[in-house]
């Protein structure tokens, strides 16, 4: 979404991560994606990675200003954490033959403390002269992301900050492109 958003060209090839894919895990033996190959052919492992390249050779993901910065990359771990917990609890209710309860909960609770402090973020940290943070990115995608994986704890839609947040995503075509489906 990044690269989209900065009209940099990109490539894209999708592949389920749960199949035996060599050539990939060659480039990321972490087996995770996204996995970016940059055109010097090197492989950037983790999105955070990704983020932070794009940031030094474009200067356009984090805002220039150091207190601004320090707060939104903050709430951008905060949003990204919380995925990374949606991951777990879907992996844990639906890939293991006896799910875990004690894992299940402790994901779920996870999801539920980092759902609240998303909820009482400034519209400052997330909009900033009319454009969406790289933490407002991350807000917009979680919420789509928790609707797919977690319904029961689903945003609702009427909050203020949440609902300007998502006015400004749903008209960019890279953010209605990556909107899960199956
Ligand atoms: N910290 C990584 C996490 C990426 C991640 O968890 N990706 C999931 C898909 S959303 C994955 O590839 N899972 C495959 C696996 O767990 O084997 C990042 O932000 O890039």
């Amino acid at each position: 979404m990044a690269l989209h958003r900065l009209k940099l060209p990109v490539e894209e090839r999708f592949l389920n991560v749960f199949e035996d894919h060599p050539d990939f895990l060659a480039l990321n033996p972490l087996g995770l994606i996204p996995t970016l190959v940059t055109p010097e052919g090197m492989a950037l492992i983790d999105s955070s990675a990704i983020l932070e390249t794009l940031d030094d050779r474009t200067g356009s993901i984090w805002p220039r200003d150091l207190e601004l910065r320090i707060h939104v990359r903050n709430a951008s771990t905060l949003l990204t954490g919380m995925m990374q917990s949606m991951v777990s609890f879907f992996q844990e209710s639906s890939m293991h033959e006896v799910p875990s309860p004690f894992w299940m909960k402790d994901h779920h609770d996870t999801i539920k403390r980092a759902k609240m402090r998303a909820l009482q973020m400034p519209e400052w940290l997330l909009i900033q002269e009319g454009k969406l943070t790289q933490a407002g990115w991350d807000l917009a995608v979680a919420k789509e992301y928790l609707e797919f994986r977690v319904k029961d704890l689903a945003f609702s839609e009427d909050h203020p900050t949440l609902q300007s947040v998502l006015n400004i995503a749903m008209n960019n075509p890279a953010f209605q492109e990556s909107k899960p489906r199956l």
